[in-house]
């Protein structure tokens, strides 16, 4: 079933709650999604600035059970985008993507929503070498804090999964924007119409129970092996190659990293490296 063939049925009497939505990713995907889901409700610590009508808001912090429950009541759906989104002090993943997203996802299950997107990241397999193309089937080699929290949220999701049937597709995002920003994106980039392309299958598809799919746009250079995405009807639109000599051009700018540039998740990988390459990574 390829996504496009797959309109959301009755997308008017659907209530999905959109985590994050004031943020980057929640900002370039929400003019986007509203189209297919009109009647988005959006959550985030603060008010985004340009709301829509049709467009409502519920701020919560991830942080608080309560003001969760409240974002999430009466909701089918819930696209979690929310929570911290670089590396950061140990108490902010946390709050944020620790204690918040176990918070979203029991919140959730108290609710009755059937269906939860969970944005994971690349960073939850960062410690891959780049020579080594990866399924989803690998164990996961976090390349940070922020990497061990989305590995966290994974497995939250498939315990809310398999324990009370919730339908869960995880989604191992790379970099989201309009077009690849360095060589290492050139392999990891994703055009935000492919992000709500996986969106709308993760909403959508009936054959789904727990998913974890590579965010990635259609990039030659892939480290990684998205085969139940196109399965599931994924048909990327993006192709980092019409991007090269951008982001060759950007590269010489960043120069050389010992560390990151062995390894999938770069700059995640370098900071705070106190091992050695060649001892670090399955
Ligand atoms: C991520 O998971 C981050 O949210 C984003 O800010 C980028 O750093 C991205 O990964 C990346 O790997 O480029």
């Amino acid at each position: 079933m390829a996504a496009a063939d797959n309109p959301s049925p009755s997308p008017q009497s659907r209530r999905i709650v959109f985590t994050g939505a004031a943020g980057g990713i929640g900002t370039m995907i929400r003019p986007l999604l509203a189209k297919i889901y009109p009647g988005l409700i959006l959550s985030d610590k603060v008010e985004p600035k340009d709301l829509q009508p049709g467009e409502t808001f519920v701020a919560a912090d991830l942080a608080r059970p309560d003001e969760v429950a409240a974002a999430v009541e009466g909701a089918d759906s819930v696209i979690h985008l929310g929570g911290y989104s670089v590396e950061g002090p140990w108490d902010s993943i946390l709050q944020s993507n620790i204690i918040g997203c176990y918070n979203l996802f029991e919140a959730a299950r108290q609710a009755g929503v059937k269906r939860v997107i969970f944005a994971s990241s690349n960073h939850a397999v960062g410690f891959y070498p780049r020579k080594r193309r990866i399924g989803t089937d690998v164990t996961v080699r976090p390349d940070s804090r922020y990497g061990v929290s989305k590995a966290f949220g994974e497995a939250v999701g498939a315990l809310y999964a398999d324990k009370h049937g919730m339908i869960v597709t995880c989604l191992r995002i790379g970099n989201v924007g309009p077009r690849p920003l360095d060589v290492r994106r050139l392999a990891i980039w994703l055009l935000p119409e492919d992000l709500v392309q996986l969106i709308r299958i993760g909403l959508d598809h009936p054959d789904i129970r727990f998913e974890i799919l590579y965010g990635a746009s259609d990039n030659a250079t892939a480290w990684w092996d998205n085969a139940r995405a196109s399965e599931l009807g994924y048909r990327p639109t993006g192709k980092s190659e019409e991007h090269r000599a951008h982001a060759e051009a950007e590269q010489a700018r960043i120069g050389p990293d010992a560390v990151g540039d062995a390894f999938q998740g770069g700059s995640f990988c370098s900071l705070e490296f106190t091992n050695k390459v060649e001892r670090a990574g399955p």
